[in-house]
């Protein structure tokens, strides 16, 4: 089983679909391309059908799409819990998966992550000053903050214990960091997003990415 991926420095969904493989504790290696000229995007198409990444490949198959990458996980190592055990919060984690996955498109396009803006290291910048922008972070911080309170009791992460939503929001975390956002001016007055937001840059799996990042 392989799981090709772009570079570690700024492929925000290759750390989601990784962050996830890690968590079933199965056995797969690690393809890392590039994707910055034409060359290697028509290359990257030889290995993957729409020419993104993350995607799996187990024996003849390629599972490509994070979330799609992400459910096959679930339903093939079941034993590693990567979505919440109750219903409920199940159905809350698949929903704000399914938000990050396809919404928060101007933190996306605003705050881009690429070789200038990464994913580890000390660079930092400011934040772009735009009302989408705003409306999305205030909607971050309220969604954290939601969940959180409701499932303080279970553990650390989104649900409690670590689940998919946690993967997916991720690279928002280092997003937020590399930016300089502060969360109190979106609605975290009492720093439980910010609180969270540490909890994910100090998951051991985050840091053994950033220091393969930092060593590619
Ligand atoms: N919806 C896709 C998005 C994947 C995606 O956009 N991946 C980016 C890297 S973070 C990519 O492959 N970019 C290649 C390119 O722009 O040529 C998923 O969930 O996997």
């Amino acid at each position: 089983m392989q799981l090709t991926i772009g570079p570690r420095l700024y492929s925000t969904w290759s750390l989601r679909g990784w962050l996830v493989m890690k968590r079933t504790r199965a056995d797969f290696t690690v393809r890392s391309v590039e994707y910055a000229s034409a060359e290697q995007k028509a290359a990257l198409r030889d290995h993957s059908p729409t020419g993104l990444v993350p995607v799996l490949h187990v024996v003849d198959d390629t599972i490509w799409d994070t979330l799609a990458i992400a459910e096959w996980a679930h339903e093939t190592y079941p034993q590693a819990q990567l979505w919440p055990a109750d219903p409920v919060a199940r159905a809350y984690a698949r929903s704000v998966t399914a938000e990050m996955h396809a919404g928060f498109s101007a933190l996306r396009d605003l705050c881009g992550m690429g070789p200038d803006h990464p994913i580890a290291g000390d660079a930092r910048c400011d934040p772009p000053s735009d009302p989408a922008l705003d409306r999305d972070l205030s909607r971050l911080v309220s969604l954290w903050c939601q969940m959180r309170q409701r499932y303080s009791t279970g553990g650390p992460w989104l649900f409690g214990a670590w689940s998919i939503a946690d993967a997916f929001f991720t690279p928002v975390a280092a997003r937020v960091r590399h930016y300089r956002i502060d969360l109190s001016l979106h609605g975290d007055t009492d720093g439980i997003a910010a609180a969270y937001m540490q909890t994910l840059l100090n998951q051991p799996d985050f840091l053994q990415w950033e220091a393969e990042a930092l060593a590619s």
